[in-house]
């Protein structure tokens, strides 16, 4: 390979390169411009995203991943896809609800005892400390059915699902409050509060309801406190997004709506439908809810319990003074909190403006008691003129809106004209516009939603790509479209196809904030991050059998499980647990058997189980399902499930495999001798330079020093059973040393490769 490189390099230098038609052996920038069409802007683009390998995303972007109910992690600016995570879906790559672990976590999920395998994820959000980002968890709703996921990004693995225990549907969530002190979720279709409660159509107005919930976080465990948690009541309009307020306005959150008309449709029975009814008013309601002040209702017990969850209904919210609404045109979408906290931004999907709110004149309503009226529900009316700081017409259909790192910087997304409008909204103007590909929902910058936006880049999340990919049938990819922003005008970077589900929201992190570990202590079970009961290690591994269970303590590491072989019979329950006993990084392991539906993902230290009914007897191969190692073919075992009662005759006597003979061992032998030359060569280098500095490579030395342990106890063991002259034993625990060896010599290679990469220094 080196020196077939090496040669094309000279013929190249020496101009003696053959005539080739097309680009791929042109040598100069010119010829590949020419050969691909590209132009000069093209290239700018090119140069400001490409990342060589090995190169690193400045920012991380995790954008929901629609009706797959996943999370799709890319970076930014390569626009390189990085992960899927499987959050309300299970997702056999990771193992996600085909082993016992995750299963929980998923079956958390399960709405009054329905199993759900699916989630329409929207809105990710970020953990904040002090309003900023900080990298340790991310949350996320199922519209659908709706509930919140955590995914802790130490392992960027879903630790919890829970349930909303009142509403039908969400759509205002996962926004977080600026210490994420409790995670905001809004009811999107009013519904009867509670569970499974009939109630006509006709008695709307009366017996449905939305709902907001403030989930509490628990930092310490990762984890939401249900009990620590409750929800205001709100009228029957289709509650929209939320935002939590920040600075000056800290403890107070804003949500709006659509469908303040409370319409019930009925197209089959001759009524206009429901976009008509919905859209019949010139205005709906930004609601503005005091969470401080709900949350000290809450714990006073001022509330009801439904459904075992505790609700501050609205008569006592309205008398507490907690909640107010404020008229905001028309169909409303997105409500943004401006990064210093004192102004609220609202688009309004029918209306060609966005709205801008003032806090300090919205307070100052609510002091001087200065209402226009109540709504249907009682709640007082702000209105609209006391509280706008200014209106700015950007165009058709305007949706969302983010922040730049300048400042009274916006930008806003406009569904209809398929476009990114960047604008003042201190001074309210327009600024620039860009044409996106096509109809865009969401926008986001770096940090865009927090305290501190990063400026530097947008992502537009356009919902229809149309002509810019190859097609690929009639259900399209998504269009993420990156744009950069440093400069007065905004100018289109790359275009990303996105190819599972339609995502809605994105958010984006300073890489360096985020710090994923790249193993488990051993015998962790990663769902929980507690010591797993079930690990094993080396030389702990063992096969219980009770009653009619068969319960295994297995490992594995290159390149073989233990155990080989699990005997079971018809009927009996197999529970097989896992550990990775690896510590390099990137070797992971996995599972599975053949026909009985189960799959893990063992990353090193991990412990995980698979459990069935092995209800059918027969043979079945299991197997590592990761190319670990190069015998990774070879990590297998079998499952053998035997008829009930069944012994071995006369007739089955063993003959199974090769015999071999006493030139087989000496050849083993000399294999080994050859092999320990290269390995001690290895060694030489890696402890003659200071590897200790560099924790990545002690743990593949670490690694590489254990499999050589093992080589050295087995060597014992062949040459007594080649004293013995039992050649065929011989013969096979020395090829084992092999093995051990041929991984002690990957490893250390990989070591070397590493330390020379990262100038490793010699000592003496
Ligand atoms: S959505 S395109 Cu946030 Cu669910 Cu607006
Ligand atoms: Cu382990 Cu393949």
């Amino acid at each position: 390979m080196k020196r077939l490189g090496k040669l094309a390099v000279s013929l190249v230098a020496t101009g003696m390169g053959l005539a080739v038609s097309g680009a791929w052996a042109a040598d100069s920038l010119q010829d590949v411009m020419k050969a691909r069409g590209l132009n000069q802007q093209d290239l700018l683009a090119a140069a400001k995203t490409y990342t060589p390998t090995g190169g690193r995303d400045e920012f991380m972007a995790f954008s929901s991943g629609g009706q797959s109910g996943q999370v799709i992690v890319y970076g930014i600016p390569s626009m390189r896809i990085l992960k899927y995570i499987g959050v309300f879906t299970p997702e056999p790559w990771q193992g996600y609800g085909f082993d016992e672990e995750s299963k929980k976590v998923l079956r958390e999920g399960n709405i009054d005892g329905k199993e759900i395998n699916w989630g329409d994820t929207h809105h990710p959000g970020l953990s904040e400390t002090n309003g900023e980002s900080d990298g340790q968890f991310l949350f996320i709703n199922d519209k659908a059915n709706p509930r919140i996921a955590v995914i802790d990004l130490r392992d960027f693995e879903t630790k919890q699902i829970v349930v909303n225990p009142i509403m039908k549907s969400d759509h205002g969530g996962a926004f977080v409050t600026p210490n994420t002190d409790y995670i905001i979720e809004t009811s999107q279709y009013p519904a009867p509060l509670g569970n499974r409660k009939f109630s006509p159509l006709e008695d709307f107005n009366d017996t449905y309801r939305g709902a907001i919930t403030y989930w509490k976080f628990d930092r310490t465990k990762g984890l939401i406190d249900a009990k620590q948690s409750f929800s205001i009541e709100l009228p029957p309009y289709s509650q929209d997004l939320s935002d939590a307020g920040k600075g000056p306005s800290d403890g107070w959150s804003f949500t709006n709506s659509f469908c303040s008309e409370r319409y019930v449709g009925g197209i089959e029975k001759g009524r206009p439908p429901y976009e008509a009814g919905c859209s019949a008013k010139d205005t709906d309601y930004l609601h503005v809810i005091n969470w401080k002040r709900a949350a000290e209702l809450f714990k006073a017990g001022k509330t009801t319990t439904i459904n075992g969850h505790q609700v501050i209904m609205l008569a006592t919210a309205i008398k507490e003074g907690i909640i107010f609404v404020i008229p905001e045109p028309k169909s409303p979408h997105g409500v943004d909190v401006t990064p210093d906290g004192t102004k609220i931004v609202v688009a309004g999907k029918l209306d060609t403006h966005v709205s801008v709110y003032s806090f300090d004149k919205i307070m100052a309503a609510i002091k001087a008691g200065k209402f226009e009226g109540k709504d249907p529900y009682g709640i007082p009316v702000i209105s609209m003129k006391d509280t706008l700081h200014t209106q700015v017409e950007l165009g058709l259909g305007p949706l969302h809106t983010q922040f730049d790192s300048k400042p009274c910087v916006a930008y806003t997304s406009l569904y209809v004209d398929s476009q990114v409008a960047k604008w003042n909204y201190c001074e309210g103007k327009v600024l620039d516009k860009i044409a996106v590909h096509y109809n865009i929902g969401h926008l986001m910058t770096m940090e865009g939603d927090t305290t501190k936006p990063r400026g530097k880049y947008l992502v537009a999340l356009n919902k229809l790509s149309i002509d810019r990919f190859n097609p690929v049938g009639p259900l399209h990819p998504q269009n993420h479209q990156l744009i950069d922003i440093s400069g007065d005008k905004m100018t289109l970077l790359y275009d990303m196809p996105i190819p599972l589900g339609e995502p809605h929201y994105v958010v984006a992190i300073d890489a360096k904030k985020l710090k994923p570990a790249v193993r488990y202590k051993v015998g962790t079970n990663s769902r929980t991050d507690l010591p797993s009961p079930y690990a094993a290690r080396a030389g702990e591994e063992k096969t219980v059998r009770k009653g009619n269970s068969v319960e295994v303590w297995g490992t594995e590491i290159r390149s073989h499980i233990t155990p080989e072989t699990i005997e079971a019979e018809v009927g009996d329950e197999v529970t097989i647990h896992l550990t990775n006993l690896e510590r390099a990084e990137d070797e992971t392991h996995g599972f599975t058997v053949s026909t009985y539906n189960v799959h893990a993902s063992v990353e090193p230290g991990k412990t995980v189980t698979v459990k069935f009914k092995a209800d059918k007897e027969g043979v079945y191969p299991y197997y590592c399902t990761e190319f670990c190692s190069a015998l990774h073919l070879e990590m297998e075992g079998y499952l053998l499930v035997k008829p009930k009662g069944w012994k071995p005759s006369k007739a089955t006597t063993a003959s199974a495999g090769t015999t071999y003979t006493e030139a087989d061992y000496k050849a083993e032998v000399k294999k080994i001798t050859d092999t320990q030359a290269v390995i001690d060569s290895v060694v030489t280098y890696i402890t003659s330079v200071n590897y200790k500095d560099f924790p990545d490579v002690v743990s593949m030395v670490d690694d590489a020093f254990d499999q050589l342990g093992k080589a050295k106890e087995l060597k014992v063991k062949h040459e007594a059973l080649a004293a013995k002259q039992d050649w065929q034993n011989a013969t096979l625990w020395a090829e084992q040393v092999w093995q051990y060896q041929v991984k002690t010599a990957d490893l250390g290679l990989r070591a070397k490769t590493f330390l020379e990469q990262h100038n490793a220094k010699k000592i003496k």
